[in-house]
């Protein structure tokens, strides 16, 4: 099977599919979509995907848009057992945190990151109550978790960890939150992990 991942190097969303194909070994072309000039508004590649969004990825089976279906794509595919279990009591644990991902970090952490690394204009105050409120909602999930789901790094830690990483990109300070640095920090140590540029920085 190949694949093609639109994506912007800058994209933590698009990092959260690097990561993934990384541990499951598989191979994919990457197309770069320049978000900073406005490419992903053209019409060219709306007619690859009509959200104007990255990251997108072309499987023989069609176009999957949005991060988070992209990962539950591969994983339930390709890494069947490890990366996407048979019971659905798992399955909905995970979902769980992909959930947290697509919301809470999305309108937080991750617009925080969007306003300050990118200059792109947001509502600040909200992303900034809602950083808040869930960074302190998973530290307390930390203090009593070494993962955010089970015994070992899954794909719920795997989809928090990009934004999470970047917070010093987001100018918020993890400081306050020692159970959510130490679990970065932990993740960051998993064999195989694959870090984009920023991620390396201490939380
Ligand atoms: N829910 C989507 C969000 C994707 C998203 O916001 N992508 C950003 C780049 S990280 C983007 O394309 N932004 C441009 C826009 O929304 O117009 C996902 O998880 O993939």
């Amino acid at each position: 099977m190949t694949y093609t991942l639109f994506g912007f190097p800058p994209s933590g969303n698009t990092h959260k599919i690097r990561m993934l194909m990384n541990f499951l070994n598989i191979e994919c072309d990457e197309v770069n979509i320049n978000l900073k000039n406005g490419e992903h508004k053209q019409a060219a590649f709306l007619a690859i995907n009509p959200r104007g969004q990255v990251p997108a990825l072309q499987t023989s089976e069609g176009l999957i848009i949005d991060s988070h279906a992209i990962l539950v794509y591969l994983a339930s595919l390709h890494g069947k057992g490890k990366w996407w279990p048979e019971s659905p009591l798992e399955q909905a644990r995970l979902m769980e945190w992909i959930s947290f991902s697509a919301n809470e970090i999305h309108s937080g952490m991750a617009s925080l990151r969007k306003h300050h690394r990118l200059g792109i204009p947001i509502a600040f105050e909200h992303a900034l109550q809602v950083t808040e409120n869930s960074m302190r909602l998973l530290d307390k999930h930390l203090s009593m978790n070494y993962w955010l789901v089970g015994t070992e790094f899954s794909l719920a830690d795997l989809c928090c960890l990009p934004y999470l990483a970047l917070a010093h990109e987001a100018q918020f300070d993890l400081t306050p939150f020692p159970n959510v640095q130490a679990w970065i920090a932990r993740c960051k140590q998993v064999p195989g992990i694959t870090l984009m540029p920023g991620m390396q920085a201490p939380a």
